[in-house]
């Protein structure tokens, strides 16, 4: 349709004609082939860490947990009404992008910084940030190593096929440190080379020491991680480029799970809530405007992810929490009017 003025002549007909577009922008939205996949399988395929504790593992009953899986699951929530209708790819690093390109899994959800080249060249697209994170260094207490600055001429354990081996090098490099890194493939050789003194500090990002620290330590006492952050780590689940509707409804999820702790919604009052006066409960809801209709989905998918993870803050705590065996602050992921930088578009 061509909305020039030499198409439309007369007001009248450019009002129908703008009418005729609002009808078609508010028509509900074809599910798209991913959502399709998932529901004629009944599951949704998420790649997730191999064991990070906090953000995805796996325990001895083969039980996933962690903030990466309860985004997982608050999607097969919304879109299977089953937060158990999910698949679990353990993926490391390395594999972690050719198993989305390839249609493996449906979303990658595992501690994965977003970055205009993995934008740009993956084929693949970034959702919404579930955990701002930086890159930081643990070593031992026992080094005396006090400041990243002292790492001159040190070894340095770190992953390959991450952000955090390229920051390494423009760390040192920037500082003139002449850090020595000891790369490895797999996460449990690089942790295993540490823990055994091969290197004298390692780095990935802030979360993912405390994590290792917590997990992996023999006494976590023993390791210190040091003050500095050397980068910028926006994480968050990624899909493939070219799937607009499954695009749209794993980043509204995510969106809504912050909204809802924004306006008090949570795991255990979602069903008081239902009765709310106040308009963005009731959309978050689905009480009031149908949203769900827009992304392919139901009135009450939003409402169905809350009740199967809690909102964003409720994930956070339970999994990376100061009251967790992780005891990460809130820090830059608080709520962007309480000093952080969790912001929800608006679910209208
Ligand atoms: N956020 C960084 C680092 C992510 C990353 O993969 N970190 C390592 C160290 S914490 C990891 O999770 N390894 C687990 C594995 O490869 O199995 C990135 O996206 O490149």
């Amino acid at each position: 349709m061509n909305f020039t003025n030499k198409t439309f002549t007369t007001p009248r007909l450019a009002a129908l004609a703008l009418s005729m577009a609002c009808a078609v922008a508010a028509a509900p939205a074809h599910a798209g082939k991913t959502l399709d996949g998932i529901k004629s399988r009944g599951q949704v395929v998420c790649g997730v860490n191999t064991g990070l504790a906090g953000f995805s593992a796996a325990d001895s009953s083969g039980k996933w947990t962690g903030l990466d899986v309860d985004v997982c699951r608050a999607i097969a929530a919304a879109v299977l009404n089953d937060p158990e209708k999910v698949k679990y790819v353990p993926l490391t690093a390395p594999q972690r992008f050719t198993a989305l390109q390839s249609g493996e899994i449906d979303v990658l959800s595992r501690n994965t910084t977003f970055t205009l080249s993995r934008d740009a060249s993956l084929g693949l697209q970034m959702t919404a940030v579930t955990y701002y994170d930086g890159q930081g260094f643990i070593v031992p207490v026992k080094s005396k190593i006090k400041s990243a600055k002292q790492l001159k001429g040190q070894t340095v354990c770190v992953q390959s096929g991450t952000t955090t081996e390229k920051n390494l090098a423009d760390y040192s490099k920037a500082n003139g440190l002449d850090i020595k890194p000891v790369v490895f493939e797999k996460f449990e050789a690089a942790n295993a080379a540490y823990f055994s003194g091969r290197c004298v500090g390692y780095t990935t990002d802030a979360s993912g020491l405390a994590s290792i620290r917590n997990k992996e330590a023999k006494n976590p006492a023993e390791h210190v991680i040091l003050p500095e952050l050397i980068s910028k780590e926006p994480l968050g689940p990624l899909v493939r480029r070219g799937d607009d509707e499954w695009f749209s409804i794993v980043k509204w999820v995510i969106y809504g799970l912050i909204e809802a702790e924004e306006y008090g919604i949570t795991q255990a009052n979602l069903d008081q809530q239902k009765t709310s006066q106040d308009p963005v409960v009731q959309r978050i809801l689905g009480t009031s405007d149908d949203t769900g209709k827009l992304l392919g989905l139901d009135r009450e998918w939003m409402a169905r992810a809350l009740k199967a993870t809690g909102n964003y803050g409720e994930i956070f705590e339970r999994n990376v929490g100061p009251k967790s065996p992780l005891a990460l602050p809130r820090g830059l992921n608080s709520q962007w009017n309480k000093g952080g930088l969790q912001y929800a578009m608006p679910i209208r």
